[in-house]
This record gives C-alpha cells, sequence and structure tokens, in this order.
C-alpha cells in the first residue's frame, strides 16, 4: 500500500512532519522494500539499471508487485569485497535523474548510501529514509542528518572482516549499542531506528544464517528490524548457483526472518517475495 511521503524542503526550517515509515509499520504486515541499484558493479544487477529510464521502468514494477518501499543506491557495497569507491559527486550525478522521479512515484523512498552528504541531498530531493550500511559508525555526520530533517534510519551491522570465532549475535548485539548511543547523542530518537544485522556483510556463511536462525534475539531492542538476504552467497554455499539463481534461497530465508520477527524484507524480486509472504501469513491465520 502506498501511504505519500512527505514533502519537506531545504532543511533547518522545514523538517518531515510525520514518519511514513511508522505508518507503513502500524499495519502490521511485513513490509517489503525493492532494491533500485544505479550502479555498474552492484554484485547481482550492476549496470542493469543505470540508464534512468530504466531504472525508473524498474521501480514502477517493484512498486506494482507490491514494494512498500524502494531503497535506492548509487554506490555498490558489494558485501564480499571489490565495490569501487564512488566520489560523493559521482554517486549524486547517478541519484539526480532517478530519485526524485521515484519519490513522486508516491512509496517513500530509501537513500542507501555510506556518506551523510549524499544522504542530506537524497532527503532534501525526497527521500524519507536513511539507509547506513555502517551503522550511523562510519561517518559522524550521519547521525545529526537524519536527526536535523527528523528521518529514520537503518541501522545495519557491518565490520570490516569476517571472523568465525564470533558469537555474532553479540558481536551484532555489541555494535548495535554503540549505534543507539550514537544516535541518542545526536538527539535521534530511538523509535526513529530500524536495526539490520547485515547479512553478508562481515560475516561468514555460517554467521548469516545465525543472524538469521537467532534473529529473535535481537527483538530484545524493541525495535523493528529489517532482512536483505536476497540472493547473497551464503545462499550459494548451501546449493551453489549464481546471483541470479538464488530466488529460492532468498525466499526461504526471508521467510525463515519473518517468521523470527524480522517486520520489513530488501529484496530484488518483489512479485516472488510479496506472493511467499502472503502465502506463508494466509497458512499462519487459518491454523
Ligand atoms: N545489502 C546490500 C546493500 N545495502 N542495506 C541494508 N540495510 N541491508 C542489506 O542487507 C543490504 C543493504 C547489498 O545488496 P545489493 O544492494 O544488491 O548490492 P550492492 O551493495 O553491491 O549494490
Amino acid at each position: 500500500m502506498a501511504v505519500s511521503p512527505r514533502l519537506a524542503g531545504a532543511h533547518g526550517d522545514r523538517t518531515h512532519t510525520h514518519n511514513p515509515l511508522a505508518e507503513l509499520l502500524a499495519l502490521g504486515r511485513p513490509l517489503i522494500m525493492g532494491i533500485l541499484n544505479v550502479t555498474p558493479d552492484s554484485f547481482s544487477d550492476g549496470g542493469r539499471f543505470l540508464d534512468p529510464s530504466g531504472a525508473l521502468d524498474h521501480a514502477r514494477r517493484m512498486i506494482a508487485e507490491g514494494a512498500d518501499i524502494l531503497d535506492i543506491g548509487a554506490e555498490s557495497t558489494r558485501p564480499y569485497g571489490g565495490a569501487v569507491p564512488v566520489p560523493m559527486e559521482e554517486e549524486i550525478g547517478r541519484l539526480t535523474p532517478v530519485l526524485p522521479q521515484a519519490v513522486a512515484l508516491g512509496v517513500p523512498v530509501s537513500i542507501d548510501t555510506m556518506k551523510a552528504k549524499v544522504a542530506d541531498w537524497a532527503i532534501a530531493a525526497g527521500a524519507a529514509i536513511i539507509n547506513d550500511v555502517w551503522g550511523l559508525q562510519r561517518e559522524e555526520a550521519m547521525a545529526r542528518v537524519a536527526t536535523r530533517w527528523g528521518v529514520p534510519v537503518i541501522v545495519m551491522h557491518n565490520r570490516e572482516h569476517a571472523d568465525p570465532s564470533l558469537d555474532i549475535i553479540a558481536e551484532i548485539a555489541e555494535f548495535f549499542a554503540r549505534s543507539l548511543e550514537i544516535a541518542a547523542n545526536a538527539g535521534l530518537p530511538r523509535q526513529q531506528i530500524v536495526l539490520d544485522p547485515g547479512i553478508g556483510f562481515g560475516k561468514t556463511p555460517e554467521q548469516s544464517m545465525i543472524a538469521i536462525a537467532r534473529l529473535r534475539e535481537l527483538k530484545s531492542f524493541g525495535l523493528p528490524i529489517l532482512v536483505g538476504a536476497s540472493r547473497k552467497r551464503f545462499i550459494a554455499r548451501i546449493s551453489p548457483a549464481s546471483p541470479d539463481h538464488r530466488l529460492g534461497g532468498s525466499v526461504a530465508a526471508h521467510l525463515a526472518a519473518v517468521a523470527n520477527g524480522a517486520a520489513i524484507i530488501r529484496t530484488h524480486d518483489v512479485a516472488e517475495t510479496a506472493q511467499a509472504l502472503r502465502v506463508a501469513a494466509a497458512i499462519e491465520a487459518v491454523q
């Protein structure tokens, strides 16, 4: 269901007046965030939506298929390394012909960026959510940008290198606690935060699976949880397949995540994910 994104102007005097994410979460069903990568090098769809009209067609298709939120990124994070850093001007240059037009489609847009200045630009252009794959811990200014605009932030767990000896749930919980402290110090209300265990980021394939299997333990923060397992490599460890052929594994992982308390699913494959979530919910409802 589309909830009209608010329109804020330049920051300072005019900030977001309501939180469209909170409205969506209040629907009481898992939400779907559709991925729109305007990058040449994303791990599964790099280069496919660099052309702005192709990107917007894809955005429209995802909304028609049931996306509640669009997550737009213009710099690959390549969870398994090899991402090419993109200068801020280039990241904004890729977003300029796509993001404002995507906002006009009527579902909340989240900006997937590690740079506070890009987040600031994107919110001024109409984005309603910040998605930070370094959980406010890479750039100090990120939390301040979110506070100034009054927008929600997705705080994702990340680390430079996987360490198989770690209790990954304890590590993620410690990371979240640090992010929440940063948010509090910046004056960002706790209820504006969504937590994400960061499937595939700084984790062994087994740790990615543990993060989904023990997701409930992260509910102790009392905040909504987002899971993005779409096409990720741990799937191929169990059932070898190229990223384009990991739909079954992605759906299985996302159903497990929702069963364990995830409120938002970040996916490349909106139609199939929406169908799977609806069928799982319908079966649950007739018990
Ligand atoms: N995964 C990716 C990117 N951003 N954001 C959140 N909150 N959670 C995730 O799991 C997540 C994310 C990686 O996937 P993708 O966007 O397809 O690849 P790339 O970063 O190479 O563009």
